[in-house]
């Protein structure tokens, strides 16, 4: 039987990030994708101006609603930016609502990058945020937003050991499995480290790391990580699979990055994408 997801995050229009970029991915993967948009934006917040924004926060209660009514159920549940404090509590009434024993809740606790929330984020959503995690059974946060969930200063300069601790405390907010993404041990690779805090153990995925900043990457990660998940495949094939694909999208972008300055050119590699998630089973 083919897998059923529903993701929840806001649609930029244009910009290549949430929606737009976890529909065609999961998709492709093979998974029967529902929707529901947390707000309308004509493009993303990183590098645009002017941007519109249409909340759609009332909507989510009533969509939740009807689908209730209709018995819809849900192998997976992921979610991505959320707008506000109050959708967030709306949300984590959704999980409460469409938890079923074998639904995989994946959170990507989307707040910043490079040290820094992206715009309209505070601590206190940070906090809300929190608890969301603690209801997830996957959280995917990049060390920005570990800095946030943990309240501790951001850093750039760790180790091993310092990863693997801080997975540790991750999965102690209240979710069994943490993935930090982005980590950087300076000896120039790149890529995530994941903790089952249920076997207390660790297993990571790295690839040579490409000089480039460019925006929706966490979101093509935690897209590729959640197809996976959800068909169940094991924690390092679902990281391995999300590091491939998010370094073989920047790879295709690289030489039109300019072009391409508000997101990664994922589209040529669906295919690819297609072949490796048949393996991971239904
Ligand atoms: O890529 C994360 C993201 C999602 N949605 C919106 C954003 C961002 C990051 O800036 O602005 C609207």
């Amino acid at each position: 039987m083919i897998k059923r997801i529903v993701t929840i995050q806001d649609i930029s229009c244009f910009g290549r990030c949430s929606l737009t970029v976890a529909l065609p991915i999961l998709s492709a993967m093979g998974l029967e994708t529902a929707v529901i948009p947390t707000a309308v934006l004509s493009t993303h917040t990183g590098g645009f101006k002017g941007y519109t924004f249409h909340d759609l926060t009332e909507d989510i209660p009533k969509i939740a609603e009807h689908w209730n009514s209709i018995n819809l159920e849900f192998d997976g549940i992921y979610t991505g930016y959320l707008g506000s404090k109050q959708q967030v509590e709306i949300v984590a009434d959704f999980f409460d609502a469409f938890k079923k024993e074998n639904t995989k809740i994946i959170v990507d606790p989307v707040m910043g990058d490079a040290g820094k929330l992206y715009a309209g984020f505070t601590p206190e959503f940070a906090r809300e945020m929190r608890k969301l995690c603690s209801k997830a059974d996957i959280i995917v946060p990049n060390m920005t937003e570990v800095s946030y969930l943990l309240d501790e200063p951001y850093t750039e300069h760790y180790d091993k050991e310092y990863i693997r601790n801080t997975l540790r405390r991750l999965t102690a907010l209240g979710c069994p499995v943490a993935v930090i993404t982005g980590v950087r041990y300076g000896d120039g690779m790149h890529g995530a480290v994941a903790y089952d805090s249920r076997t207390d153990s660790f297993c990571e995925a790295f690839l040579p790391h490409l000089e480039s900043q460019m925006h929706g990457t966490g979101d093509v990660f935690s897209s590729v990580l959640s197809g996976a998940a959800v068909k169940g495949a094991s924690l390092q094939k679902s990281i391995e699979a999300a590091v491939c694909f998010t370094v073989s999208s920047i790879n295709e972008t690289v030489p039109e990055k300019d072009k391409y300055f508000y997101g990664v050119c994922f589209e040529p590699k669906l295919g690819e994408l297609a072949e490796t998630a048949k393996s991971f089973g239904c």
